[in-house]
């Protein structure tokens, strides 16, 4: 018997598909790959195929662009540019990022 009908093998076109939905990333994440709390953010975008960009705290200059626009230095810190929405707080970019790309359920 072969096990060559996983879920993973399944619902990978369908994230490939729904990533090819958009044309460009409206969505920065500043993160530090270290952080835990920025790792499970990343994780979750790339499950839903959401559009992001992501910026790295130890490139010159991100620090100083995250401290500019969100007021202090914590990662992970979220931008959607398409509606105009910024927060920190892992768990909130979380629920966020499901309540925007998450259609499946
Ligand atoms: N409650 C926050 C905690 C975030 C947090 O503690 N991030 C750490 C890195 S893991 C941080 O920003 N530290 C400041 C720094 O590295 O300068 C969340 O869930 O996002």
């Amino acid at each position: 018997m072969r096990a060559s009908t996983n879920e993973s093998e399944h619902s990978r076109p369908q994230h490939q598909l729904r990533a090819s939905c958009y044309t460009r990333s409206m969505i920065t994440l500043y993160i530090n790959p270290e952080c835990p709390f920025c790792k499970k953010t990343v994780e979750t975008a790339r499950e839903l195929g959401a559009p992001v960009t992501l910026k790295d705290v130890h490139e010159p200059g991100v620090t100083e662009e995250l401290i500019q626009l969100g007021g202090k230095r914590q990662m992970p810190y979220m931008v959607d540019d398409e509606d105009g929405v910024s927060m920190y707080e892992s768990d909130d970019i979380i629920a966020y990022l499901h309540r925007k790309f998450d259609h499946g359920t």
